[in-house]
């Protein structure tokens, strides 16, 4: 069984860096995870490194080298392999995933800028929308510069990155507002996937309700033969939709 992507979603993906599946998942699926989430973060489900959390502490949570049992389940959901080939174009390597209790309100950035080469499955576990905070996204940003770690080096040499000197957070913004293309608010459905390009300029929109739920997930893949790494001295974790672990190599 696979998500079923139309002439019209890869026209979309292509042209504008992102496309939306919609009901991909299960209610109950959703409820699910949901479920366990909220019961690894009391305690009621004990997963080493995964808390219990302070009652208050909604943050997400980041799996890289260390991945809680339901988390690699959704990561490597067989549903979602072949969509994300025929995206990467190649096999695709799980790296990385989130899960938000919360919107994030992140600022504007690059997944790739993190990751490079990476693409993301983001998955509403609940209906997003501008009041628990939805996700915005610059259409066809992907298409534009992206910003790389090295950007921001000043080389033995003297010589300067093109953004060195500046804030990261800063930059994105400059970045979005030089491409000059037009932002839109993704509102999603329980059980909708969002497919975007590690190269789009994406950020966690306002939340209008504070303190709302917002549960939602997103999984990071890279192609299988895809190895730059910027963090030298910290080997990644990568998974394919055998399961077989391996580490990138690092340069
Ligand atoms: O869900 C959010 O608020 C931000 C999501 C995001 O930046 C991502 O999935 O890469
Ligand atoms: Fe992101």
């Amino acid at each position: 069984m696979s998500l079923e992507l139309t002439p019209d979603h890869l026209q979309q993906y292509a042209r504008d860096g992102y496309t939306i599946v919609r009901s991909a998942y299960t209610a109950a699926e959703c409820d699910n995870f949901v479920l366990y989430m909220l019961d690894v973060h009391a305690g009621r489900i004990q997963i080493e490194g995964f808390g219990p959390r302070e009652p208050d502490d909604w943050n997400r949570v980041i799996s890289r080298n260390l991945h809680h049992p339901l988390g690699l389940a959704w990561m490597l959901d067989a549903r979602l392999r072949q969509p994300l080939q025929t995206l990467l174009g190649e096999e695709p390597d799980g790296v990385q995933s989130m899960y938000f209790y919360q919107g994030s309100e992140q600022r504007r950035h690059q997944d790739a800028f993190y990751l490079p080469g990476c693409m993301s499955a983001w998955v509403a576990l609940q209906e997003v929308n501008a009041q628990n905070g939805s996700i915005a996204i610059q259409v066809g940003s992907h298409k534009k510069p992206l910003i790389h770690k090295q950007d921001f080096r000043e080389d033995a040499d003297g010589s300067k990155g093109r953004w060195h000197g500046w804030n990261q957070d800063d930059t994105f913004d400059a970045l979005f507002e030089q491409n000059g293309l037009p932002e839109i608010s993704v509102e999603a459905q329980k059980g909708d996937v969002v497919f975007f390009d590690g190269r789009l300029i994406h950020r966690g929109g306002p939340i209008l309700e504070p303190g709302s739920f917002r549960h939602s997930w997103a999984g990071h893949y890279i192609p299988r033969s895809y190895n730059p790494w910027p963090y030298e001295s910290y080997p990644r974790l990568r998974v394919s939709f055998d399961g077989v672990c391996r580490f990138t190599p690092t340069h």
